[in-house]
């Protein structure tokens, strides 16, 4: 009887996943970028992120073609040494925003799939705690770029 449920409990709630998968309308990513490092290093993703929405929304994870693995990390440097450590996941507040940046939030890209190349756009997945994902255009940028644009 355990064995004959469990398929149609599992075709359930893959069933509901799949119908919450929706894209996330009321969020919008600005100025997405990404640090490219040399020699392999894991390379930081930056995006400002604004939630329209009545209720704050959960950044969960990122994934993307390009990377074998995207984390959600935080920099911080307490002790005046400069550490960063990974995050569950990071709130955008109602009609607020967050910004990933330099010196704080950021997603760190790692395990590139091929290099990738300054002055490309990479396509990065961000997964929200409610099953929603919003696609973003990163804009790859060498070592020394300190934000999306020159200058910026
Ligand atoms: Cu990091």
């Amino acid at each position: 009887m355990i064995r004959r449920a469990l398929p149609a409990l599992l075709a359930g709630l893959l069933g509901a996943g799949g119908a919450h998968a929706a894209q996330a309308d009321h969020v919008h990513a600005g100025g997405a970028w990404i640090r490219l490092l040399p020699a392999g290093l894991p390379a930081g993703g930056y995006v400002v992120l604004r939630n329209d929405a009545d209720r704050p929304v959960v950044l969960r994870e990122a994934s993307s073609p390009a990377y074998g693995h995207v984390m959600l990390h935080r920099s911080t440097s307490e002790t005046g040494m400069a550490r960063m450590n990974a995050v569950a996941s990071l709130d955008i507040p109602a009609h607020g925003t967050v910004a990933l940046a330099p010196g704080g939030y950021h997603l760190m890209l790692m395990e590139a799939t091929q290099p990738v190349q300054a002055g490309q756009t990479v396509t990065i997945r961000l997964h929200f705690a409610d099953g929603s994902t919003l696609d973003a255009g990163f804009l790859a940028r060498p070592a020394n770029a300190t934000g999306p644009a020159d200058g910026g």
